[in-house]
């Protein structure tokens, strides 16, 4: 038998944030299959049917052994007549005949390219479809089409955006960020989050979380001659106000969506290349780079390093749906948790205590990639 012997279906936490999820992902084939179609679903604001494949693949990638046969998911929640269909076809044929139609599709071939600007989003994609128009090309070409500033970013940095960052991106944005805040504050905390935190090699953008123990002055965090665009948010969080259950409600800390200009090494080819010289000024000598900064208030600090720590999967599939007797999660405010009781916020200095709170073992930040 491929499982190991320990292993239990039935044991297998419905709460995502409970299953420890490194990276290695044993079930890829089916993952990325299930993530095609929730995307699918997704640009057709089906979202249960989204979050149903989101689920189901955030629970494959948990199995400690590649799946080979239909035996291998009883007993597992999340497994659905949808999901257990793809996964059927998968062990069979090798592929998804669903996943590869929709990969084919006109309208989510339309929707990706249009989805992979910088400030557009689902409805404008949904806008732009219906007006006919198809492919990014077409988009450009438009000149009729009203673009918003972030989109305005989006399409002039197209190119690098759309290329993954590194994480040795990453780490020089880092150095950057923290060098500019601490100018400003001095004994700030910059910490990455997102992605990055969890151990990923690449991603679409870079997050930090920033928090000042002293007095709250952080209105002027950047150099603007760093900063290609950016769009502040103001915070919204009132200490007084009993959060909302909104579905996403990631507003309430001060955040600022940036592109950032990191400056890069030229590489100099000229040597291999003599008989035509390059002329290196108008080598691009930068990059583009999507920062999200989200700053803080210091008592809240350990519930937003939670939530903008993510996965996403981890956030929404359970820590917001998670209750307990007496303590409501309300993880997606990403600031504290209410004793509904005794109606006070529960102060947590860590994530460590965050977790204490919630009666659950601690699971470390490269575990949380549900
Ligand atoms: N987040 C969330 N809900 C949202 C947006 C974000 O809970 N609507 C949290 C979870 C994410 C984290 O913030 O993991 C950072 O958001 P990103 O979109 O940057 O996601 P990642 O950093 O995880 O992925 P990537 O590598 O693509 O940047
Ligand atoms: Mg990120």
């Amino acid at each position: 038998d491929s499982e190991a012997p320990s292993f239990v279906a039935s044991k297998v936490s419905q709460y995502s944030c409970q299953r420890k999820t490194t990276l290695n992902n044993c079930n890829k084939k089916f993952t990325d299959a299930f993530e095609i179609m929730a995307e699918n679903y997704e640009f057709k604001e089906n979202e249960i049917f989204c979050l149903e494949f989101l689920r189901a693949a955030s629970v494959l990638k948990f199995l400690p052994f590649p799946v080979t046969r239909m035996k291998d998911i009883q007993g597992l929640p999340c497994m659905g007549g949808r999901v257990r269909d793809v996964i059927e076809e998968i062990i069979e044929e090798g592929e998804s005949s669903r996943a590869k139609e929709v990969l084919n599709d006109e309208r989510y071939k339309s929707f990706k390219q249009f989805t992979s600007v910088f400030g557009v989003g689902v409805k404008t994609s949904e806008k732009w479809y219906r007006m006919g128009l198809r492919t990014l090309e077409e988009l450009k070409a438009d000149k009729t089409l009203k673009l918003s500033k972030m989109q305005k970013a989006g399409f002039l940095y197209y190119e690098d955006l759309v290329s993954c960052v590194s994480k040795a991106e990453a780490d020089a944005v880092s150095l950057i960020v923290k060098n500019t805040v601490c100018t400003f504050l001095p004994d700030a905390l910059v910490t990455i989050t997102g992605g990055f935190r969890r151990g990923k090699k690449t991603g679409h953008d870079i997050d930090f979380l920033i928090t000042n123990p002293g007095p709250r002055e952080d209105d002027e965090l950047l150099h603007k001659d760093l900063l290609l665009y950016y769009d502040i948010i103001e915070s919204t969080f009132l200490k007084e106000q009993i959060p909302s259950r909104k579905v996403d409600a990631m507003d309430n800390f001060q955040k600022c969506f940036a592109i950032l200009k990191l400056y890069q090494p030229r590489v100099d080819n000229s040597s291999y290349n003599t008989s035509k010289k390059i002329d290196m000024a108008e080598v691009k000598d930068w990059k583009a780079i999507r920062v999200d900064l989200v700053i803080t208030p210091f008592e809240q600090y350990a519930y937003a390093l939670l939530g903008w720590t993510g996965s996403r999967v981890s956030n929404h599939n359970s820590l917001c749906f998670l209750s307990i007797p007496n303590l409501f999660l309300l993880l997606q405010d990403h600031s504290e948790f209410m004793d509904f009781k005794k109606m006070v916020f529960l102060k947590a200095g860590s994530e460590e205590e965050i977790f204490a709170h919630l009666g659950l073992d601690y699971v470390e930040p490269w575990e949380r990639n549900a």
